[in-house]
């Protein structure tokens, strides 16, 4: 069974029981000052205004008792799974696996790695560390979904253009249908945001839909008001 969330290009078939929410990223070493998205000289304050949507997401998910998997870009603490590239990129004055404010940049198991507070994981809930920008790769999510049975995924979380865009693509070559909270991800660029949510929906939804948390909650209240 599923039901129709408005969405953009058309409406997004929603199917309870199969779906997972999947939150990228919303750890603090890119959404605080001192971590990993400050070091390369973001405007971190922009994606913590996410943060009461994405809760709201979540607890919608947590009441209808749906899974819900957390990521983390995470690194071993020796950095074998960081490839030299990813290192030496750029001229930021810190490298990942470099001490920071909130710790090692990056790395598993640092303070700045942890998700930030309101958002904290709880028992039973899937927490995947990945050294990509994507998802599935060098994980074991593909696995874990299986497991559950989930076909359809609903994603949120930073940033728009990399990491969630990057895990919608994998999921979406993989065959999931994909759905983004437009108001519950966040780009240091807003002009990237609204891109990436462009280059999402066009072409009769290449690679998935989108639409606002007020969209699906109303939704879900409306098909499920008995459930
Ligand atoms: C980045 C991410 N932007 N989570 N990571 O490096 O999007």
């Amino acid at each position: 069974m599923t039901f129709p969330v408005p969405a953009r290009p058309y409406p997004f078939p929603f199917a309870p029981g199969r779906t997972a929410l999947v939150v990228i990223d919303m750890q603090r070493d890119f959404i605080e000052k001192g971590g990993f998205g400050d070091s390369l000289g973001n405007d971190v304050t922009r994606l913590e205004a996410i943060i009461p949507t994405t809760a709201k997401l979540i607890d919608l998910f947590r009441r209808k008792k749906w899974p819900v998997v957390h990521t983390r870009e995470a690194h071993l603490p020796d950095l074998s799974d960081c490839p030299p590239s990813k290192i030496s990129r750029g001229d930021a004055p810190l490298k990942i696996g470099e001490k920071g404010a909130m710790g090692r940049l990056l790395v598993r198991g640092e303070p700045g790695n942890q998700i930030v507070d309101p958002l904290k994981p709880i028992a039973g809930e899937t927490v995947i560390d990945k050294p990509g920008k994507g998802m599935f790769w060098n994980t074991d999510i593909q696995s874990i979904l299986d497991n559950k049975g989930v076909t359809h995924l609903v994603f949120a979380g930073v940033t728009t253009e990399v990491c969630v865009q990057t895990s919608m693509r994998e999921a979406n070559d993989r065959g999931y249908e994909c759905l983004l909270i437009e108001d519950a991800t966040e780009s240091y660029f807003p002009e990237f945001k609204r891109m990436a949510i462009e280059m999402i929906v066009a072409q009769g939804g290449i690679v998935g839909w989108a639409t606002p948390f007020a969209e699906l909650e109303a939704a879900v209240t409306q098909a499920l008001a008995h459930a």
